[in-house]
């Protein structure tokens, strides 16, 4: 049955000139970096206190992760339900302290991610990396590389220069470059008196912090902008101009958040621009809803855009990895669906005869350019998403969520 519809979308795909076979194959390739800290709802293994950092999850959703193991199981649960290509992303917080030894931030060193690079070895997964800048008593009135108190600033310099060397080591035990992402929290809930002085300062910490030796083919470091934060409404040290200016000038990536922007404005229509002057640049993608809330990504309209940019800029110049947070339904059904959204968007954009809408647009046929756009979404996309399922040994459908219901049942409620 699965099989006759897949050869019937086969043949209509064809008839538009596209080659479903190589779009599957295509899709499945293109790495997505799956964040670890949907598990837990960002608080890791280093504190015990609240997030903070102007980020927040909601809910209270039975059966949280609360160490390594569990994470690792319900990460190895929401991987097996992903299919396609996949990076872990990891952040500082999440470092695992053996044996009681404990390290704080700016004394992290590789040997407290071993165990994540077990399990990377272990499962075939490149992985990512982020300091950690937040949920931190060195974080001080929401600011830490632009605090005006240089012992605050040389605290998150070592912390960044620590993270360059976990970084290096991860890309070299698994033999794939790492993306080491910096978003710093800092700014202002009214109106700063100066806006200059802290992104001076911001500026020189991470000129100092990029001073450290570190192997550039190895670890591809990246700025994360922000337009605002929770208790920062007024200010953000890091905006996207600081941010896009820093990268440019420093031979670095720069990372766009497509919750980190004012409503009406779409990341799917920064990527060519970005990628006429960078070589590659860096994505998190998530779903803003009516504010940079985190929500789980769906297969909605903006993430398809985005996803269609990647597609036909260069896979490979642009990479991607997902940032939500959602603690009010299950944490692994949340990785799942957007991974899967995600991949599903990949794929829906291979499938466009991407020649033939150039062709109309550059020959001005945009009236037909309009029609097939529109035609194009009523094709059979679910069957060819369906055998991309097959392929890579993922339950297809809704299927996949059986698994979440056992797995519910058997390891998250037994938890509490
Ligand atoms: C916060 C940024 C940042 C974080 C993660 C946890 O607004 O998006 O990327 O979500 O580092
Ligand atoms: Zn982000």
């Amino acid at each position: 049955m699965t099989q006759g519809r897949y050869e019937s979308a086969r043949e209509i795909y064809r008839r538009i000139g596209v080659d479903t076979d190589r779009a599957i194959e295509a899709a499945a390739r293109i790495p997505v970096s799956l964040h670890c800290w949907q598990g837990d709802d960002v608080i890791g293994f280093d504190q015990r206190g609240a997030l903070s950092g102007g980020i927040q999850t909601t809910g209270n959703y039975p059966g949280k992760a609360r160490t390594p193991q569990e994470l690792m199981a319900d990460l190895d649960e929401a991987l097996s339900l992903s299919p396609g290509e996949k990076k872990l992303n990891l952040h500082a917080s999440y470092a695992i302290f053996e044996d009681g030894g404990f390290a704080d931030r700016d004394a992290l060193e590789p040997r407290h991610f071993r165990p994540w690079v077990e399990f990377a070895k272990a499962r075939g997964l490149g992985l990512d990396f982020n300091p950690t800048l937040f949920s931190h008593p060195m974080v001080r009135e929401n600011l830490t590389l632009s605090h005006p108190d240089p012992a605050v600033r040389a605290f998150w310099i070592r912390h960044c220069q620590a993270c360059l060397r976990i970084s290096q080591y991860f890309a070299e035990e698994l033999g794939r470059p790492c993306v080491m992402n910096i978003w710093i929290p800092d700014g202002y809930k009214d109106i700063p008196a100066d806006r200059l002085a802290p992104r001076q300062r911001f500026r020189d910490a991470l000129d100092e912090i990029l001073q450290t030796p570190y192997d550039r083919e190895k670890v591809l470091v990246s700025l994360e902008s922000k337009v605002f934060g929770i208790g920062m409404e007024s200010y953000t040290v890091g905006s996207a101009e600081f941010t896009v200016n820093y990268a440019a000038s420093r031979g670095i990536l720069p990372l766009m958040d497509n919750g980190h922007y004012h409503p009406t404005e779409v990341v799917s229509d920064k990527i060519s621009a970005m990628l006429l002057f960078f070589d590659k640049i860096a994505l998190h993608v998530t779903r803003g809803v009516r504010w940079d809330s985190d929500h789980v990504v769906l297969f909605e309209d903006e993430i398809k855009e985005i996803a269609k940019e990647v597609v036909r800029c260069g896979a490979g110049r642009v990479l991607a990895a997902l940032d939500f947070f959602d603690a009010s339904i299950n944490r692994i059904a949340a990785w799942a669906v957007g991974m899967r959204s995600f991949r599903k968007a990949l794929l829906y954009a291979l499938l466009a005869p991407g020649a033939t809408l150039r062709r109309l647009q550059e020959e001005g046929r945009l009236t037909e350019l309009l029609a097939l756009q529109e035609e194009l979404k009523t094709y059979p996309f679910g069957d060819v998403w369906e055998e991309l399922c097959a392929r890579c040994g993922v339950p297809g459908r809704e299927d996949w969520f059986r698994e979440i219901e056992r797995y519910e049942e058997t390891v998250l409620r037994q938890r509490d």
